[in-house]
């Protein structure tokens, strides 16, 4: 999810069409938004300070937040259609994780705190991850990136001169994929689903042309992690294509990549234009090196894809300036990131450091801010919903 996306939506709330950052124009003429009021959109408030909250408002907004996020959850990683901005979604795990901090007692047992995704669909097979497909941890500025620094200092009792280096890369916005390889040869490939269990999509791999069906000199057992994810130039050609066809268009590149790799027909994923990422790994019958920098440069030898921007950083003024590089790079790389992602590079203090509920602790996501456009506002249209309810369209250039 990327917090750097617009609060403008389209979609008119409860029972709207599934609203993104760009516009589903099967559902709704390109270039308009809803003006709907962002709480209203989200159906809460979430203007009463945490702070202030009695226990007994606290239990009933936790409620409330577990159910928003599940159904968001639910729109964006089974239907593949989100129904609220990044930024929302961002606002409301902030919230929730700001109430949890305050009443630890009245964490939820189902706190979406711990989850990661949504189970998957049951159009697929199961699979179930040998080693959990995680999420990370969201930085959101450069002092978040410092307490990461010192909490993983503090963990290892390292001083704040020690050297401890970090990988820095960029964070795709796609959807995340496990390969299986046995003995060289692509067995077997997963979406992240809840992070336990995702869906078989092997067949629909195997049509992507980044994916390879062999991996010469490989460990006899090694499961690839990455990210499938569509350019901005196929993504622009495919929705043309749909459009031309009558057929349903997307939302944006990450959406056409999930609905085109999460079909149940693999002849209509393979006329789909995907890409493949490999940044991480799952279960190893060896491993592929001492830190994640060489483990990443094996990856590449073996013939995976791998990001050209990942750099190898001695320190957090390092990371912070590999943050604004590939930031200053946004808006001319052709596929969507949303941050950057930091990972201790040495593996032995990945094993030491762990594993939360939900995430690893020696990993952050720092994300970009809002991406911002200008445009022109040609009309307001009034839209008379099903119940009455009067919504202002706004007609953009
Ligand atoms: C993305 N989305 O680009 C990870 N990611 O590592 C990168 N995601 C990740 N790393 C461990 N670059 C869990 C997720």
């Amino acid at each position: 999810r990327n917090p750097g996306a617009s609060s403008a939506r389209a979609g008119q709330g409860s029972g709207g069409g599934p609203p993104g950052r760009h516009m589903p124009s099967g559902r709704r003429a390109a270039g308009a938004i809803a003006l709907t009021p962002r709480n209203s959109e989200i159906g809460m408030d979430l203007q009463c300070a945490v702070a202030d909250l009695t226990p007994q408002q606290a239990v009933e907004e936790l409620a409330r937040l577990a159910a928003a996020m599940e159904a968001a959850d639910r729109a964006y990683h089974q239907d593949d259609a989100p129904a609220i901005s990044d930024a929302d979604y961002d606002a409301l795990k902030a919230r929730n994780a700001a109430i949890e901090a305050r009443f630890p007692e009245l964490k939820r047992p189902d706190s979406p705190s711990d989850k990661v995704g949504a189970a998957p669909s049951d159009g697929f097979a199961k699979v179930r991850h040998a080693i959990p497909m995680l999420s990370l941890e969201n930085a959101f500025d450069a002092a978040d990136v410092a307490d990461f620094d010192t909490r993983i200092r503090r963990f290892l009792n390292l001083g704040p001169d020690e050297p401890l280096a970090f990988t820095a890369e960029p964070k795709i916005d796609g959807l995340s994929l496990s390969l299986r390889y046995e003995r060289g040869a692509l067995v077997q490939a997963a979406t992240r689903g809840d992070g336990e269990t995702g869906e078989n999509v092997t067949a629909n791999a195997r049509t992507v042309a980044d994916i390879p069906e062999r991996l010469d000199g490989a460990p006899e057992l090694l499961e690839v992690r990455g990210e499938v994810y569509m350019s901005h130039a196929d993504f622009a050609g495919l929705n043309a294509r749909q459009t031309a066809a009558g057929a349903r268009t997307f939302a944006n590149p990450r959406n056409a990549a999930a609905g085109s790799l999460r079909q149940l027909d693999p002849a209509i994923t393979a006329a789909r234009p995907l890409r493949f990422f490999a940044y991480a790994w799952g279960a190893l019958s060896a491993p592929l090196g001492a830190t994640q920098w060489e483990a990443i440069r094996h990856l590449a030898a073996l013939g995976l894809p791998t990001n050209p921007l990942m750099r190898r950083c001695e320190h957090l003024a390092e990371m912070l300036d590999q943050y604004r590089a590939i930031e200053a790079q946004r808006a001319t790389l052709g596929y969507d990131i949303d941050g950057v992602v930091y990972k201790l590079d040495r593996l032995d203090l990945q094993a030491r450091l762990g594993f939360r509920s939900a995430t690893p602790r020696w990993a952050l996501a720092h994300k970009f801010s809002a991406q911002r456009a200008s445009t022109r506002l040609i009309d307001i249209d009034i839209q008379v919903g099903r119940t009455g309810a009067l919504s202002p369209v706004a007609r953009l250039l």
